[in-house]
This record gives structure tokens, sequence and C-alpha cells, in this order.
């Protein structure tokens, strides 16, 4: 089966001393760069803010990061700033393979967040991913990165409701686990069909 490493947000913000550094974040990286060499596509995923961003709480009068608010299409949690388009952090980890045969970016509408690599946070507006993918023949999909419970765990979950044959190695994300987050993140998974590797 034709099969694709989608590699998300490994990203400086995303990475100790970044901006919403996810522990261990940089972790992934060689994880990942070993992944590449074992599929026939590899497709980066990258978080990319304009300033002012929606999800930012320095966005929201009285807010702070992890509040969580409702937005026009649902509950959505508030962040520190981080990936601004353009800055070093929204930069991939300098350690990552650069030769992924495709980037997609996401969350660059100021009004709407995206954690899945697949539909923005509404649930409907898509990324085009599916359609890079379906072009290509792809059928299967290795999901890896940062972070397990937020980005990872929406793409898997939309990968596998577009009829994807989707697997996330465990040993290739980090999570940031909020509230019980990442427990639950990894039950929504097997409970959608997403096989679990490397627990
Ligand atoms: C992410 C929170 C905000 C992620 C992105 O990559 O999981 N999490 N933006
Ligand atoms: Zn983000």
């Amino acid at each position: 089966m034709p099969t694709a490493l989608i590699v998300i947000d490994v990203q400086n913000d995303f990475c100790p001393g970044g901006a919403l550094a996810v522990p261990e974040g940089d972790a992934v990286v060689q994880p990942i760069n070993r992944l590449m060499e074992q599929v026939d596509a590899v497709v980066l995923t990258q978080d990319w803010h304009p300033a002012g961003h929606s999800s930012f709480a320095s966005s929201h009068a009285d807010r702070l990061p992890y509040d969580m608010i409702e937005m026009d299409y649902g509950p959505q949690v508030l962040w520190p700033d981080h990936c601004i388009q353009g800055s070093d952090g929204a930069a991939f980890h300098a350690d990552l393979r650069a030769d992924a045969d495709m980037i997609i970016r996401k969350g660059f509408r100021a009004g709407i967040d995206s954690y899945s690599a697949f539909f923005e946070n509404d649930q409907t507006t898509p990324t085009g991913l599916d359609g890079y993918l379906r072009t290509r023949g792809i059928d299967r999909l290795i999901v890896a990165g940062l972070a397990t419970d937020f980005c990872v765990h929406y793409s898997a979950v939309d990968a596998a409701g577009l009829g994807y044959d989707v697997s996330v190695d465990l040993e290739a994300c980090r999570g940031i686990d909020l509230d019980g987050s990442l427990d639950q993140a990894l039950r929504t998974m097997v409970e959608k069909g997403v096989t679990l590797r490397g627990t």
C-alpha cells in the first residue's frame, strides 16, 4: 500500500525553549527522520498563524493561556502566541530532515484555528491535503509529531474518517496533556479506528 508519513508541527515553538513547548518535543526528531526512509511520500505540516490570531489568549481581553472559550465553530483552547508566520518559532526544528515532498500550512486564517492537517476547527473547511494524497494514490498514513493530544490526534481521526488506513507512532510523538487530554486523545483515536504503535 502506498504510504505517506504525515509529520505534524515539528516546529521550534513546540520544542523546549519555544513559546508553546511540549515536554520532550525535540525527542520526536530522530524517530521521525528514521520513519521518513520507510515511506513513499513525506508531508510536513506547519502551524502558521498571523499575529493576533484568535486562538491566542493575548487576542482576548481578560483571558489567560489555556482558558477555554466558545468560538462560533465550538469550544477553543486559548494558547500563548506561537508559530507566527515567518518567525523563528514557526520554523521546523533544525535537525528535522528537510527533504519532504510537501509542506501544508494551517491556522493561517485569523478567525479560525486548525489542529487537523485535513480540516480547520470548524470541521468542514478542507486544507487540501486529502486531494494531494488521493491524487498521489496514497492510501496508508503514518502520523507522528506534536502534539499527540491536539494536532496529531485531530489529524489522525480526520484521516481515519476520510478512509485512510491510519497508524500513529507514539515513539515519534509527544503530548501537552491539559487535564487528561492525552489519555482522552488516545482513547478517541482507538475508537475511531486509528492504530497506535509504540505503546
Ligand atoms: C498545536 C496547539 C496550538 C499542535 C498547534 O500542534 O498540537 N497545539 N497549535
Ligand atoms: Zn497553533
